[in-house]
């Protein structure tokens, strides 16, 4: 269940780093309920983020209770071993074997919880859980608070308080480790093979369905688990829509391809779009349409440096955008009108960037203090300028109705600047035909 190269100090140092920012309380953080379909058959299990982020353990049915400076300190629920039902889902740790291997302080079958897990929070101050994302264990944990109350007596003392961990965990999360950045890098240079493999592939006739399989298997060709996300793959006005998951069309001469795909490296994604002509060669007018996106995505890209305030992004790049959409004949007047009027809306509805880690849109918060934050060394984001021109928007120029460009690259930033993780793959129009003719 675990991959053998996985070192787990790495989690322990984690775990070490929220120490500092809840002492006197305990985090619980459960693992998500696993889906089952037609009664026994199982959907694929990915662990919940934040219990592996702190964890490294990848099995259902566990449940992580931190508590920084007690004794025990950290605390592992997990399944316990059953002969049976590892006959039929494959091998568990259990209690011993998670002790074992993953070092966790203690650890109890997941059956012993309701009786342990009270006097585990009995001595914090807080608690950090975050309510309502999984409703089973939040009974649970509601009674465990209720029953710690009564063990408490004649004390006076209520619940305890309960602090989302979501500030907490976001805020680290947001800051790469060394060892973050490196599995990021990974997961974004496999990201890239498959943009390339589907380049080399794409041709007229071909189906956006082949165009996904071709991306699945070098992901997994490359020994990633999963793809981070749904892959959108949108030839001709499908690449108009943002979040196109039909993915089952025939891809045409003449028409774009649009691909926003990301594959996992030990829980981290990338996240990489690409926009191609399906029959390798611009037209004059994709090739105007495109660069305009290029252009932007560019100048984006050379702004990117610690201290320079994330929203700034997105205000730059809907300037450049609506110069673009004049130029264009998309919208006509001024840029400034066109912006104060929001018109640019119309082809440039989405931002610029989010961040990116372990889920494709990370945790983590975007303003400190009310104020939209400045960048800092170690921050993972997405620049992802785009614009989409609907087939049947008739007050657009013809020759650009049906096109939908985006080119999203992934970023991390360094103390000098910023260092692009997803450059292999070819987004300057003359490398991409290069790319499509072999
Ligand atoms: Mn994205």
């Amino acid at each position: 269940m675990r991959k053998p190269d996985l070192d787990i100090k790495i989690f322990a140092d984690r775990r070490r780093k929220i120490a500092e920012k809840i002492k006197g309380g305990a985090m619980v953080i459960p693992a998500h309920p696993a889906l089952i379909r037609n009664h026994d058959v199982h959907y694929e299990y990915r662990q919940d983020t934040n219990l592996f982020y702190l964890t490294g353990y990848e099995e259902p049915g566990s449940v992580l209770v931190y508590r920084p400076g007690q004794n025990p300190e950290t605390v592992m629920f997990v399944l316990p071993k059953d002969p049976l039902r590892e006959t039929w889902d494959g091998f568990r740790y259990g209690p011993e074997g998670a002790k074992a291997e993953f070092g966790f302080d203690k650890t109890y079958s997941i059956n012993e919880m309701d009786s342990v897990l009270p006097d585990l929070l009995m001595p914090v101050d807080r608690v950090y859980y975050r309510l309502y994302q999984n409703s089973d264990f939040d009974k649970t944990f509601a009674k465990a608070l209720d029953v710690a109350r009564e063990k408490l007596g004649r004390s006076g003392l209520g619940l305890k308080p309960v602090v989302d961990p979501f500030e907490v965990l976001g805020e680290m999360r947001l800051m790469k480790s060394p060892k973050d950045i490196e599995w990021q890098k990974k997961a974004c240079e496999i990201s890239a093979e498959g943009h390339i493999a589907v380049m080399k592939f794409t041709k007229p006739g071909v189906n956006e369905r082949q165009v996904e399989a071709v991306l699945r298997h070098t992901f997994m060709m490359h020994q990633s688990p999963r793809m981070g996300y749904n892959a959108i793959v949108a030839s001709g006005n499908g690449s108009t829509t943002l979040h196109y998951n039909f993915n089952d069309q025939e891809c045409r001469d003449g028409e774009f391809l649009l691909v926003d795909a990301g594959t996992e490296w030990n829980y981290f994604t990338g996240d990489i779009t690409r926009t191609f002509p399906v029959n390798g060669k611009f037209s004059e007018s994709q090739k105007k349409f495109y660069n305009c996106v290029l252009f932007a995505q560019k100048e984006i890209l050379n702004m990117i440096k610690p201290g320079l305030v994330f929203k700034n992004l997105q205000t730059a790049t809907i300037k450049i955008l609506t110069q673009a959409m004049l130029e264009l004949g998309l919208l006509k007047g001024s840029v400034e009108d066109a912006i104060e009027s929001m018109a640019f809306k119309k082809y440039y509805p989405h931002g610029v960037s989010h961040w990116l880690g372990m889920d494709v849109h990370d945790l983590g918060p975007y303003t400190l203090n009310g104020e939209s934050r400045a960048l800092e060394p170690g921050m993972i984001f997405t620049v992802e300028p785009g614009l989409y021109v609907p087939s049947n928007d008739e007050s657009a120029p013809a020759e650009f109705r049906g096109m939908g460009v985006r080119i999203e690259d992934n970023i991390v930033v360094t103390e000098t600047g910023h260092f692009n993780m997803t450059l292999k793959a070819p987004k300057e129009t003359s490398d991409i035909e290069a790319v499509m003719r072999n």
